[in-house]
């Protein structure tokens, strides 16, 4: 009888001593989840801001067409980091679309045909397009291609 008595105790108190410090951990913690969810917060932010540079650096196409002695477009522009693909028509003479800056030139090509060039802008800045035939582009083949 007092044998069962002992053990009735020791295990009251166990029960108590191991509720309490449980219960002691727990009170101390409820301030570390607060602080969780105002981190949490901040991160999906910079995932919207992460897919805009995708968004930014898009192709611009454009038609340019050439007759004597002109391009119809006189002014192209793009954002830095743009691909830039231009189809080039000719409907009068013979001619070409050349940017120096970017290595960019169409073939030389004749009345009804048509080229394709393809470059990234990765340079800001105002240049000149051009003719490079004849005199073509001291006779005013000219434009400007704005990348900002
Ligand atoms: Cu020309």
């Amino acid at each position: 009888m007092n044998k069962n008595l002992v053990i009735a105790l020791v295990v009251i108190v166990s029960v108590l001593v191991v509720g309490g410090v449980v219960f002691a951990v727990v009170k101390n913690n409820p301030a570390k989840p607060a602080v969780s969810p105002v981190v949490e917060v901040p991160n999906p932010t910079p995932t919207p801001e992460a897919v805009e540079p995708d968004v930014v650096s898009a192709t611009k196409e454009f038609t340019v067409t050439a007759s004597n002695f002109k391009f119809d477009l006189k002014t192209i522009k793009v954002k830095k980091g743009d691909t830039v693909k231009i189809t080039f028509k000719n409907v009068e003479g013979f001619h070409d679309f050349v940017i120096d800056e970017f290595d960019v030139a169409t073939n030389q090509i004749g009345v009804e045909e048509e080229d394709e060039v393809e470059f990234v802008a990765d340079k800001a800045g105002s240049f000149e397009y051009y003719c490079s035939v004849g005199q073509h582009r001291k006779n005013g083949m000219v434009g400007k291609l704005v990348v900002e």
